[in-house]
């Protein structure tokens, strides 16, 4: 066979079921092999960089690869944003690209340009393949590479040539890579570890990403149920203990609220798993991380990433899931020295104050539609079991912060940037929601100014029956930055409030969704409702809310937008 379909044969026997891209004549190949192979669909985007973010945002839902397919030149350098999204969250990602014939290579060829150079530091490996012979082994490696230890994009750059190329390949005898094994934390650090958790008074796991991608879900609530810890998540650690647990208590950093705050302030002994502490989780601040006479115990699979924002006194290098296995058992039988009733007590009553306060924000159908107004609403009318995107800006970012609400369901169920934070990363990746969970309703938080940047993600919904709905919280503006300017540039106002928009329920109808534009609260609800029956009956949908650009209190204490530690140049902790 072909190094085409030797390539499309190699994804199956990985798991792979879903392809996202958009072909040229460079990939047509592999396009034949998918053509010719039943059980791989292909999802055809309008931008190459949805590939990526669908890819992504299949990665956070289910662990595995998700896999992109695009043409030379432009194709490929399209991904590029997404890519570097996902190198910087830790998603598993592998990108085929074209490239010019191998003949041609070097005097300006048909879009000819070094791609697994443009890649090279975005990307966990990125390569040249020269050699059809080289195909099956590198494609193989691709899925070791992507899977294993820190997960991460691949890049492949392969010639029409190459990929033409036959290859001695028997797809019967060949060995998927499968899951790689978990790395497993030395015994020392965990012994050293568990006795600092069994010494401490007030103990505090921080949950991030890593402990998403390692499905470490139950293991993290055992061990919080059994030191009597409460749990606060990064925002791409959201769900890996379910907001419904007496443990969970929200957010770090820009969505942290009062009880995630004084748990932080207070905790003598933090455990983070799977956690980098990055600015746009804790702005290195005091206050926004441990408190200097706390234990600080980092865990995380890539060694490298210990102590890169905050110092550790103990570091536990090993997979989330098992260190948090392997505390456990270290922990033993000995009596807790926390009572966890009596944590849980306090916990509930900060809760039950917080969403009085949060009851108290909402003005509920007077005047403008209030943020919280319509995160009520998704709340009500929602299934509890829907995948939640936050997307950027200020607004959707806060909907993360607002917890108790905002609820979502558990692990794998919340799409989220990275700390890369590129606008519409997130709402162009939400269709991936239904190619994992078809029978999940799924919805996301956008600002205005970030679905501008991906609209054209609609038509790739609506063709392939990908039912989501896009909440556009349309403030007319780029409200994050406008904030900035108002308030620390002498209210000089350039480039970030709109004085056009487009319609974007009438946009969202000629593509073929359901659209609508929501300017009364007392409606609210009732769209919410209808978004979702569109969703029922198989059609994606746009509501466009108008809203009050309003922010949570923790987003202002976090980006404080007046005075000397004004937003954007926080002072790093000595
Ligand atoms: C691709 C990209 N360009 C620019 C930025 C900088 N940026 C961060 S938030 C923001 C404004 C987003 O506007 P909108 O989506 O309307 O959300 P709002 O802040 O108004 O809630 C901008 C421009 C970014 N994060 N990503
Ligand atoms: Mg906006």
């Amino acid at each position: 066979m072909d190094a085409g379909q030797a390539i499309v044969e190699i994804m199956k026997a990985e798991g792979v079921s879903t392809v996202f891209g958009l072909p040229g004549g460079h990939v047509l190949k592999v396009y034949d092999g998918i053509y010719k192979t039943p059980g791989i669909e292909h999802v055809l985007v309008r931008h190459e960089q949805h590939a990526a973010s669908m890819a992504a945002a299949y990665a956070q839902l289910t662990g595995e690869p998700g896999i992109c397919l695009v043409t030379a030149g432009p194709g490929a350098t399209n991904l590029l944003t997404g890519i570097t999204e996902a190198w910087v969250g830790c998603w598993p990602i592998i990108a085929i690209c074209g490239r010019s014939g191998t003949l041609v290579a070097h005097k300006g060829a048909n879009q000819e340009v070094d791609t697994h150079l443009v890649f090279r530091p975005v990307a966990k490996w990125t390569a040249r393949i020269d050699r059809a012979e080289a195909v099956v082994d590198m494609v193989r490696r691709a899925f070791v590479v992507a899977r294993s230890g820190r997960p991460g994009p691949v890049v492949l750059d392969i010639p029409p040539d190459v990929l033409g190329g036959e290859v001695n390949f028997d797809p019967a005898t060949y060995i998927p890579v499968g899951k790689p094994d978990r790395p497993r934390a030395d015994p020392q650090s965990i012994t050293h570890a568990a006795q600092a958790l069994a010494g401490a008074r007030k103990p505090l796991i921080v949950a991030g990403g890593g402990a998403v991608m390692s499905g470490a879900s139950e293991a993290l609530v055992a061990l919080a149920e059994r030191l009597g810890a409460p749990v606060i998540t990064t925002l791409s650690g959201r769900g890996s203990i379910p907001d419904s647990h007496p443990l969970c208590a929200g957010g770090l950093g820009g969505h942290r609220n009062d009880l995630s705050k004084q748990l932080l302030a207070d905790a003598d002994v933090v455990l983070s798993i799977g956690s980098r502490w990055e600015q746009m989780e804790c702005n290195w601040r005091p206050g926004f991380v441990p408190s200097p006479g706390a234990t600080f115990i980092q865990s995380d699979i890539y060694a490298e990433e210990l102590g890169r924002a905050i110092v550790p006194n103990i570091t536990v290098i090993g997979d989330a899931r098992l260190v948090l296995e392997d505390l456990a058992a270290a922990l033993g039988k000995q009596a807790p020295t926390v009572d966890r009733a009596s944590v849980e007590a306090q916990m509930r009553r900060v809760l039950d104050n917080l969403e009085d306060s949060l009851d108290e924000n909402d003005p509920g159908t007077e005047g403008q539609i209030h943020p919280i107004h319509v995160i009520r609403a998704v709340d009500r009318v929602f299934p509890a079991d829907k995948i939640t995107g936050f997307d950027v800006g200020f607004i959707a970012q806060q909907m993360a912060g607002a917890f108790p609400l905002a609820r979502t369901a558990g692990p794998r169920s919340v799409i989220s940037p990275s700390s890369f934070y590129g606008m519409g990363f997130v709402a162009a990746g939400l269709p991936a929601a239904k190619v994992v969970y078809p029978g999940r309703a799924a919805v996301c938080y956008v600002g205005d100014g970030s679905f501008q940047l991906i609209m054209n993600v609609m038509p790739t919904a609506v063709e392939h029956k990908l039912p989501v709905t896009w909440i556009v919280l349309n403030d007319m503006g780029l409200g994050s930055i406008y904030d900035i300017q108002k308030h620390n540039f002498g209210d000089r106002i350039l480039a970030t409030e709109f004085s056009f928009a487009p319609d974007f329920a009438a946009v969202a109808r000629a593509c073929g969704c359901y659209g609508e534009q929501v300017t009364d609260p007392a409606e609210t609800e009732a769209a919410v409702r209808r978004a979702l029956e569109a969703n029922a009956a198989g059609q994606p949908a746009v509501l466009d809310m108008m809203i009050a650009r309003e922010r949570t209190v923790a987003a202002r204490e976090f980006f404080p937008l007046e005075g000397e530690a004004s937003g954007w140049s926080p002072k790093p902790l000595s």
